[in-house]
């Protein structure tokens, strides 16, 4: 398949309210979306590169600048028979994991509309629907929390995760499980904490948490070891897992008992695909974290849950959990069991609206061959 164009865009979703981590609060996601051509076929990838530097250290920016400036041209105007093709025009780019995946997953699009297939069976999915969990960031107080869980739930998720940092940790969570002693509950505290505090973070095995998510350093495999051997609680990796071989290293030292897989973070689907092998291999279950994505990047997510080593919930939430209106046809919708559908449609599976594309676009750029 010739890669004819690509086009960048730029474009700014409000959110419906403030989402607050241990790093700060977003109030809208600014976020860059991939069209990829080939053949009268249009494959459609999302940069999850946030604003700042602080969950990564790609920003929009910087995303921007490697796609415009290095990425395109490796790849613009060249005949990529599949996916990993395209990887190896990229290898010479070293990081920039969640620019590299948005043209990636463009690909991967393109690459599944072009067999007629869904890009779920593509990647080897074997799921109709996928189960899924909320994200909830740092609330005003305990009684606004109580509120947002119960509104969640109401609603039918599977499972809670919950925002911590030092200060919104152990107390919060000791009255959460004292309002909903048996819902799946899990914490995130997005590298807040440090070695030191292991005794404070061991209060938390007496909550049942499904599991702890990055508690320490967004590079550290080491003190994570340390941790994992101190506690009950099964440790989660997100920030820590950038590649395959930081899975191998983090399953080898015992970092942790289950990996959340980011697309985006890990540099695409077909890096995805083996870490998610790589821990089937090892019997160890893993999830598909968020990044506050568009209905793109929520299809993209959805057909990799998919898999079936996708073991515990996702954070996958229905579009209206982020945006009041998304830039997909049909947008992501929550049934009544909890779970999300895996679209049956070719490639992502979904309509793209352009026009809603267009009036959020801030920033354009097309390229061709
Ligand atoms: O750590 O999983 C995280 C959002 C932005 C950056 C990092 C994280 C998150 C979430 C939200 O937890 C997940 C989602 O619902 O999209
Ligand atoms: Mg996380």
């Amino acid at each position: 398949m010739i890669i004819e164009e690509i086009q960048l865009r730029l474009i700014n979703m409000e959110l419906i309210s403030l989402f607050e981590t241990s790093f700060g609060r977003e109030k809208k996601r600014k976020i860059i979306i991939v069209k990829m051509v080939s053949d009268d076929l249009e494959g459609y990838g999302e940069c999850v590169a946030m604003e700042g530097p602080w969950y990564s250290y790609e920003t929009v920016e910087t995303a921007w600048s490697i796609l415009q400036k290095y990425m395109i041209p490796l790849v613009l105007g060249k005949d990529v028979k599949d996916p990993s093709d395209l990887l190896k025009l990229l290898s010479k780019v070293r990081g920039h994991n969640m620019a590299r995946a948005s043209l990636e997953e463009a690909f991967w699009d393109l690459y599944a509309k072009s067999l007629g297939e869904p890009l779920s069976r593509v990647l080897g999915g074997v799921k109709n629907k996928i189960p899924s969990g909320v994200s909830i960031g740092i609330q005003k107080n305990i009684q606004q929390l109580l509120k947002t869980i119960d509104t969640y739930l109401s609603e039918g998720y599977q499972r809670v995760k919950l925002k911590i940092k030092p200060s919104w940790d152990i107390e919060v969570i000791k009255e959460v499980r004292k309002h909903y002693p048996d819902i799946p509950l899990m914490v995130d505290a997005n590298a807040a904490y440090t070695i030191s505090d292991a005794h404070h973070l061991k209060k938390l095995d007496e909550f049942n948490l499904l599991m702890i998510e990055q508690p320490l350093g967004y590079d550290d495999l080491v003190d994570h070891a340390k941790l994992q051997s101190m506690l009950k609680t099964p440790i989660c990796l997100d920030e820590s897992i950038k590649t395959i071989n930081d899975a191998r290293a983090a399953l080898k030292l015992g970092s942790c008992k289950i990996i959340n897989i980011k697309v985006g973070r890990v540099g695409g689907l077909f890096y995805a695909k083996k870490i998610h092998d790589l821990c089937q291999a090892n019997g160890v279950p893993v999830w598909c974290g968020g990044m506050l994505e568009t209905g793109i990047g929520r299809a993209i997510n959805v057909a990799i849950a998919s898999l079936p080593n996708f073991k515990l919930p996702n954070d996958i939430s229905a579009s209206k959990r982020y945006y009041h209106e998304d830039i997909v046809d049909p947008p992501f919708e929550l049934n009544s069991d909890g779970t999300i559908n895996v679209p049956k449609n070719p490639g992502i599976g979904v309509k793209i609206l352009e026009e809603r594309i267009e009036k959020k676009t801030v920033k354009e750029a097309t390229f061709k061959v």
